[in-house]
């Protein structure tokens, strides 16, 4: 591959932001929620949706009978949900996806693409929703509108003009429901490719790896109803107050009922250390339930060390259950050896979290044996995300704490669907049952090699070997690291096409001809054809599928269904060479769950049982302690003890979320619980490094990251002093994502490194 240089890699036009100059600084808020964030909610969904629409929206969002939210996969409570069932940052992605602006093909015209790269990504996004297809030919300096067969017709070309279907790329992001991504990976595979990349490639791969490996199952194992039984609930490397804010709610009835929380975070967020329930009395009056009992300000990616530290003492102490590890597990006594010659000193030193710490938590997680870890992009995308991950469940394997009421194991997941599009096949490497399930039920022969996962497949565009680039969703230039070296990538393209709700700077940075097909949201009614209302059905962080039906009427009459578009550009491709009846599948939903109950375990009588109010819960053999693993057995693997170095004088970067982003998405420029007004272009530090740089506070700064010799720059950026471990610092993304080395993975996951990433600062 050939290497980026050193040149400053913040190109204008794949960022455009500058600093706002009205940045304020306040001190960052100790909890979260309360009245403040349900104003927030009422303002951006009336003022984007309007009054009526807005009600409307609201009173459906995770009702039964409604639809599910399009932000986090949280999921709904089954037998106590209010009729606000929605939180800040849920009303803020209903409300950009209700939004009454339009991005018509009058803006397109009067809107050159050189125009439009001048805008940031929030102007971009305040364009409002897409209402046609439209097609940017190649010289053209606008995109044009065009019709919907003429658009497929387009795709079919291209695709089919690629020397092998290898030379295709098809992208998903976690929004799309269980029946769209069946329906592409379907097409796809029926093309004949696995070139399948997705969300979590950047996102949970690691915990899927993590925890496949070791339990067998690469999901959660435990319910909403756990949560509240727990002992004790370590939340590691995740920021439910902003991220997954309904999360607060289960974590105040576990603390009402005597739950040990403890947060483990180089930042101590606001939704950790307390909540105030905005639907409550007290909670509306600004009283604070106080969260995590205990705050661990971990280091960088200190985290292995940590887990590693817990279980030493627990070791020390006997505490280990040695009847679950004979039973049930496999590599005790070596792992045991390894902990055993690890050193308190390296512990501490990577961690940075005393002995007496580790020692006094590791007493009442002894005591109090229903032990819960949640997680999220803190464990994740580091070098060592996978080996980090198995250390948090070797400390449950260690006691026992997985497989019964109140213990186990909860990677917190992102988008909406990430986890429904897995378990329907988007997948860049299925294992062979699938395969083999989805031959049988269609007559068909899908192709076996292992397609491109998010950072092949950007590798493999800019060495040219792909022609086509397609995706359901998503903002690929801005999620993906390195993002000048992306960009380069998605220009080499013949063909870039994407399945989008709005317009983002991924639809800017184009192959020579590009496509924009708009689609339905998932607020929006869908009909079939004979007029009759149609769902589509999701799957969320706890494993559990339900229906989601659209109520608002359509942002535009042209937009189709994802899942039509996708019918429309295979049947287009595919034609005579596919027995497959695309566009009736297209049509009509229950036909395509009718074969996902054929093909996926745990989907049987897929369309009755997802009729039921709360849907149902997929199967999940590690939490009926059945080991789906090689040795059929839970694993011990022996990881070596690691933590990132960024070398002298560096720190190291994490790239993170605002409280007014979903994603790519910028709501506004605002990061309420932070403290921060006004601007993105913020570097928040120990105000010792800051010192020690010879910086001040509020000083505009220059970031260099340092990966294989190779330098890459993002400036200008403004100092905030913050409380957080030395040798730490903390940036927003997508701003800092051109520091995100292409080829700076986490080790069998490939998740790029968003989170360790060595950096130094100079003044500008
Ligand atoms: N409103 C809103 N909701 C969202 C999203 C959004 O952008 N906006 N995104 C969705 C998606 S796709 C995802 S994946 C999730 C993301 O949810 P999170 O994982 O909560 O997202 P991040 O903002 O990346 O936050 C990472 C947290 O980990 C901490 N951290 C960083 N490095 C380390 C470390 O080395 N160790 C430890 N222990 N902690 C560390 C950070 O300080 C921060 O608190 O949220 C989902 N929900
Ligand atoms: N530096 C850095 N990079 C990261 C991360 C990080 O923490 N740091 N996090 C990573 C993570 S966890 C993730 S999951 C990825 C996210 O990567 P993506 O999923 O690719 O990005 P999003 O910003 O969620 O995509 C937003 C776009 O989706 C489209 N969209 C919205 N709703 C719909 C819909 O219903 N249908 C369709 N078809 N399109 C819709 C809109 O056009 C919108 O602009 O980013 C990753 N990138
Ligand atoms: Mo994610």
């Amino acid at each position: 591959m050939p290497a980026p240089t050193d040149v400053p890699t913040d190109a204008p036009e794949l960022t455009r932001s500058q600093l706002s100059g009205h940045l304020t600084v306040g001190n960052p808020k100790t909890a979260a929620a309360g009245l403040p964030a349900v104003a927030s909610s009422l303002k951006h969904i009336y003022q984007r949706a309007g009054f009526g629409k807005g009600t409307k929206a609201l009173l459906n969002l995770n009702q039964t009978g409604g639809f599910d939210c399009p932000s986090c996969a949280w999921p709904d409570p089954e037998d106590h949900r209010s009729s606000f069932e929605f939180c800040e940052n849920g009303a803020k992605a209903l409300a950009s996806e209700a939004t009454a602006k339009r991005a018509t093909p009058a803006f397109f015209a009067d809107h050159s693409l050189t125009d439009l790269a001048e805008m940031s990504d929030f102007e971009l996004d305040q364009a409002g929703r897409l209402t046609q297809p439209m097609v940017l030919r190649s010289g053209s300096a606008h995109y044009q509108p065009l019709d919907w067969q003429d658009a497929f017709d387009l795709v079919a070309r291209e695709l089919n003009a690629l020397g092998s279907p290898d030379g295709a790329v098809f992208y998903t992001s976690g929004r799309a429901s269980n029946e769209a991504a069946f329906l592409y990976q379907l097409f796809v595979r029926d093309f004949g490719t696995n070139n399948l990349p997705d969300c979590s490639n950047m996102c949970h791969e690691s915990s899927g790896l993590a925890m496949n490996t070791s339990v067998g199952v690469g999901k959660g194992t435990v319910t909403l109803r756990d949560l509240e039984c727990a002992d004790v609930i370590i939340i590691a490397g995740q920021n439910p107050g902003t991220n997954h804010p309904r999360m607060l709610s289960t974590l105040q009835k576990a603390v009402d009922g005597g739950t040990h929380i403890i947060a483990v975070n180089p930042l101590r967020e606001a939704g950790l250390s307390g909540f105030m329930h905005p639907q409550h009395i007290s909670g509306a009056m600004g009283k604070a339930t106080a969260l995590a009992k205990d705050f661990l300000p971990v280091k960088a990616n200190g985290d292995m060390a940590l887990f590693r530290g817990f279980a030493k003492a627990l070791l020390e102490a006997g505490a280990q259950d040695e009847a679950f590890i004979a039973q049930h597990t496999t590599g005790f006594p070596a792992y045991k050896a390894q902990v055993e010659s690890e050193s308190w000193e390296r512990i501490e030193s990577l961690s940075g979290i005393a002995k007496s710490e580790i020692v006094r938590l590791a007493e009442i997680i002894a005591k109090r044996r229903k032990l819960i870890t949640c997680w999220a992009m803190g464990l994740t995308q580091h070098h060592n995300a996978v080996a980090t991950i198995r250390e948090v469940i070797r400390l449950h394997l260690l006691i026992g704490a997985i497989g019964h009421e109140g213990a186990g194991l909860c990677p917190v997941r992102g988008h909406s669907n990430v986890q429904g599009d897995r378990t329907v096949g988007v997948f860049e490497k299925m294992p062979e049952w699938f395969h083999a399930s989805l031959d049988r039920e269609f007559s068909i022969k899908t192709p076996r090699a292992p397609g491109y996962d998010t950072v092949a497949a950007i590798q493999a565009m800019h060495e040219g070997k792909v022609g086509a680039f397609i995706a359901l969703g998503g903002n690929f230039l801005q999620a993906a690291p390195d993002t000048a070296y992306t960009a380069e990538a998605l220009r080499k393209c013949k063909l870039t096409v994407h399945i989008a709700t709005k317009l983002n700077r991924s639809h800017l940075v184009h192959g020579t001809t590009a496509l924009l097909l708009p689609c339905l949201g998932r607020s929006e009614a869908d009909l079939r054809q004979d007029g009759e209302d149609q769902f589509v059905t999701v799957e969320d962080s706890m494993s559990v599928v339900h229906a989601s039906h659209g109520v608002l009427a359509p942002a535009s009459e042209h937009l189709l269904s994802e899942t039509q578009i996708i019918a429309g550009m295979a049947a287009a491709t595919l034609k005579h060479r596919s027995r497959i009846p695309y566009i009736e599948l297209g049509q009509d939903y229950d036909l395509i769950r009718d074969h996902l109950s054929r093909i996926v375990p745990g989907m049987e009588d897929y369309n009755e049982r997802v009729r039921q109010p709360s849907g149902f819960y997929m199967p999940n053999s590690a939490r009926h302690l059945k080991w789906d693993t090689p040795e059929g057995r839970a694993v011990f693997h022996t990881d070596e003890l690691t933590a990132f170095d960024p070398g002298a004088d560096r720190l190291t970067l994490q790239t993170f979320r605002s409280h007014d982003q979903f994603n790519t998405t910028v709501y506004g420029p605002n990061d309420r619980y932070r403290g921060i007004g006004n601007e993105r272009r913020v570097i928040f530090m120990n105000p010792d490094d800051v010192k020690a740089r010879g910086l001040s506070p509020m000083q505009s700064v220059r970031i260099t990251s340092h990966w294989n010799g190779v330098k890459r720059e993002a400036s200008p950026f403004v100092v905030i002093p913050y409380e957080m471990p030395r040798g730490c610092c903390a940036a927003y993304y997508p701003e800092a994502s051109p520091l995100v080395p292409i080829d700076s993975m986490a080790a069998l996951s490939h998740t790029p490194t968003s989170k360790s990433v060595a950096v130094t600062l100079q003044p500008v």
